[in-house]
């Protein structure tokens, strides 16, 4: 490849950048008026195309916005300032995990991680998906898998995105990570005993309403709700509404979990909770969870938060109290102790 060959390959058509980056083709032509950037060349036919150095450029710009900063204070940098800004951006609002509820919760202290943290995000950084899979495997034995999911599992989670918005994570690592840490859960979730059906109440289906596709958080509360002795139906992410009502039917849950990133505007949020409320019936709980702004707010009558993991024990012994269901046989007790 020549390098003018090279110069044409690596420059981008406004849809395409629309598409790497998440911002759209409006907002990349309002910038370029307002700000100045970014600054496209024109194609035979005037069409915009998009230098590879800006799409990075855009690409950093559009995680500084995901993690709370604004358009004008951030487009007219250049990508050194950029980059020193993404360094030193706190937290996202999903590191407060431990009390997603308290006042001043979004405004989290910078990121100081773990060693365990650390340790993980190194081997992501070797590529060995294997290696991962099989070393997180190992902590779930060593430490039983409600401390494995709520000390390595949660924290490390956030901290993959944190790195990911500073730009110390390129996209295809952070795939690596959900799928390896999709099959792991997944894993750890299969190998815990069911009582039978009618032992195992409260009956809990999970899902995210539409364009909620993070579904981590979920199956780890999955897996808890599982160690508390609950028969789960995990549907995965981004159902239709009118899907949810079907299936809590058709599955005669009572109760449905829903979690929710802060990707949703807040209206979203409220809207898909008020309708889901309102036309399913009031004997079946919606538990909610995530780190979104919405679920600090007032919700709507009849919905529970359940912020932090830990709290989910209580909730569903709050509910056998209040449907006289004898206490299921809790397996987070039985799991093997740390040997520290
Ligand atoms: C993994 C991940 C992905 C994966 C998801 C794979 C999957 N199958 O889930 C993929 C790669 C698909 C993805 C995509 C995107 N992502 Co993403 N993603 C993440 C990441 C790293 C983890 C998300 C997660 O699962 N968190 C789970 C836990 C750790 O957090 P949590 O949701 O708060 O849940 C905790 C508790 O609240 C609790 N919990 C959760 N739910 C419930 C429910 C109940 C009832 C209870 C009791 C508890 C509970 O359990 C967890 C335990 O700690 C986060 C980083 C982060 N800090 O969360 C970004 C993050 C959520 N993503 C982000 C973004 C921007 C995106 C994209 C829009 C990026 C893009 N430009 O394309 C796309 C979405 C595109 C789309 N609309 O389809 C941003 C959102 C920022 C914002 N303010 O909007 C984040 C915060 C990254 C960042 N720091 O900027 N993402």
């Amino acid at each position: 490849m020549n390098d003018r060959t090279l110069n044409i390959a690596l420059q981008f058509g406004i849809a395409a950048v629309e598409r790497d980056t998440g911002i759209g083709k409006d907002t990349l032509r309002v910038w370029e008026r307002r700000y100045g950037f970014p600054q496209p060349q024109r194609d035979a036919s005037g069409d915009r195309l998009y230098p590879l150095d800006q799409v990075e450029r855009l690409r950093l710009i559009k995680r500084l916005l995901d993690g709370g900063r604004r358009p004008a204070q951030i487009v007219p940098l250049s990508m050194q300032e950029l980059d020193a800004l993404a360094r030193e951006t706190p937290l996202s609002p999903a590191a407060t995990e431990a009390d997603p509820l308290a006042e001043g919760a979004q405004t989290p202290a910078p990121s100081s991680h773990s060693d365990e943290v650390n340790h993980y995000l190194a081997l992501l950084k070797r590529h060995d998906g294997e290696l991962l899979r099989r070393s997180l495997q190992q902590d779930v034995m060593r430490m039983g898998i409600g401390r494995f999911i709520s000390e390595v599992i949660a924290p490390l989670t956030v901290g993959v995105g944190d790195a990911w918005m500073r730009g110390e994570l390129e996209v295809f690592e952070e795939h690596l990570y959900s799928e390896v840490l999709q099959r792991v859960l997944r894993t750890v979730i299969s190998a815990i005993p069911q009582g039978d059906e009618a032992q195992s109440r409260p009956k809990v289906l999970l899902t995210t309403v539409p364009q909620e596709p993070h579904t981590l958080g979920l199956l780890m509360v999955e897996a808890m709700l599982a160690l508390e002795g609950c028969r789960c139906v995990q549907l995965g992410a981004q159902m239709p509404l009118g899907d949810i009502l079907k299936a809590v039917q058709a599955h005669a849950a009572d109760v449905l979990v829903l979690s929710f990133s802060p990707i949703l505007q807040t209206a979203q949020v409220l809207d898909a909770l008020t309708e889901l409320r309102s036309r399913m019936p009031q004997a079946v709980d919606i538990w909610v969870g995530g780190s979104h702004v919405a679920l600090r707010r007032r919700l709507p009558e009849g919905i529970r938060v359940t912020g932090a993991l830990s709290d989910l024990g209580e909730s569903v012994q709050d509910w056998r109290q209040r449907h006289q269901q004898p206490p299921a046989a809790s397996i987070a007790q039985t799991q093997p102790q740390s040997r520290d």
